[in-house]
């Protein structure tokens, strides 16, 4: 009988035919380990001959980032698989297509992604992506806004909502998002220099805190749409032409400005990092400018696509009789939009799970004063959150506060 085991690069090729039969005849195999995420290992397996190639994903009963010392259940990954297959269907491919998910080895077998660059990587050499913001608009609304109950029939959502409970992942969130950067935890990844600057600016602020409690309390009880639960720039794959939405193994019902709100606070704290690392002036207005456009539109025009698809898909009795109650929905979106925006900012900053748009700014005053206006800024969102209605008000936001 099968039993589980870890996978290396030395075992993982014969894993794979094993379990696929996917390489042809004496093939030149290639296995590399190319995991940098938190949680899981991640190995291509890859035919030089023929260019076939695979990625085989397995979860650790750990968090990798930290050891054995804290155990998680291996049982995420069959979540992710199974909203990998979901949302392959609902959004024409958007997500990498899974060819077998292994229920004892933990492993989801899957295409490989070796034309795509991690939309991290790319924004910190400068790229542009024209298409991101219809790409990653339509895979939003089709994702989110067609498994709430604005679309679906209750009694079906609410089986999702069993199907996909996800406690464990969600208590990570709970903790490393919504409660740890917000006092002095022993697992916060802070530098010296910041723990004055949160005790005077976060800590002791009892009306941030209070937000910030609400933004959680929103996070634990607000069971609106079917999450991707860790929507930042370095879980999409992209190219000139396509996007590809990885690991979503965080997935869970919960709120929309959950995902959204990671995706804005990924690309604002690129426009920051931006501002000090690029040297070439022209470039970095450039590519500065390109990121408040992409900010400003993917809300607008998340905002859009929502009410255009709104009357063909709405079916609860009472949206249906009440016209209004759209815009008030997605600007409920837009303001905890903003305000998990800000929460990410600060987690990213002084928590456990860090971003190399800021810990790789390689001036260690340029560091030190980004993570400080960083932590300001997110502020801001939190605080103001209830006049962000408009793609304009986030990005006026953020140049406001940095312009100052
Ligand atoms: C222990 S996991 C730390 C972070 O990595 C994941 O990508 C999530 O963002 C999580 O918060
Ligand atoms: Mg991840």
């Amino acid at each position: 009988m099968k039993e589980f085991y870890q996978l290396d690069v030395n075992k993982v090729y014969d894993y794979v035919q094993q379990e696929l039969n996917f390489f042809d005849e004496n093939p030149d195999i290639e296995c590399n380990e190319i995991g940098d995420g938190n949680l899981n290992l991640v190995f291509r397996v890859k035919d030089r001959k023929s260019g076939k190639s695979v990625i085989v994903k397995q979860s650790l009963p750990y968090v990798r980032c930290v050891g054995e010392d804290w155990p998680l259940n291996i049982d995420r990954s069959k979540i992710e698989s199974k909203l990998l297959e979901m949302e392959y269907k609902l959004t024409d491919g958007s997500v990498p297509e899974v060819y077998k998910f292994d229920e004892v080895m933990y492993t989801t077998i899957m295409e490989d992604l070796s034309d795509y660059v991690i939309m991290r990587t790319g924004l910190l050499s400068y790229n542009q992506y024209p298409k991101f913001v219809d790409q990653i608009t339509d895979f939003i609304v089709k994702t989110l806004l067609l498994t709430s109950d604005i679309a679906m029939d209750h009694k079906d959502k609410k089986a999702y909502v069993k199907e996909f409970i996800n406690p464990q992942l969600c208590e990570i969130t709970e903790d490393l998002v919504y409660s740890e950067p917000f006092f002095d935890a022993k697992r916060n990844n802070i530098a010296d220099y910041m723990k004055t600057f949160m005790e005077e600016n976060v800590w002791n602020d009892k009306s941030l805190l209070m937000e910030v409690t609400k933004l959680k309390f929103d996070f634990m009880n607000n069971a609106q749409a079917l999450l991707h639960g860790d929507l930042h720039t370095g879980s999409i794959f992209i190219n000139q032409q396509n996007i590809k939405v990885i690991d979503p193994e965080f997935a869970f019902y919960g709120p929309i400005a959950y995902d959204t709100g990671a995706l804005i606070a990924n690309l604002v704290m690129n426009y920051l990092s931006t501002n000090v690392r690029c040297k070439d002036e022209k470039l970095k207005k450039k590519h500065m400018r390109y990121l408040l456009d992409t900010i400003r539109d993917v809300m607008d025009v998340f905002r859009d696509k929502c009410m255009k698809i709104w009357p063909d898909i709405v079916r609860d009795n009472m949206a249906c009789r009440t016209p209004d109650f759209a815009k008030w929905y997605i600007d409920d979106i837009f303001v905890n939009t903003a305000g998990v925006t800000g929460c990410e900012m600060i987690r990213r900053t002084v928590g456990l799970a860090h971003v190399q748009d800021i810990d790789g700014i390689e001036d260690e005053r340029d560091r030190e004063n980004i993570r400080k206006l960083n932590v300001l800024l997110a502020k801001e969102y939190i605080m103001n959150r209830h006049k962000m209605l408009t793609g304009k008000d986030f990005i006026d936001c953020l140049v406001g506060f940095t312009s100052s």
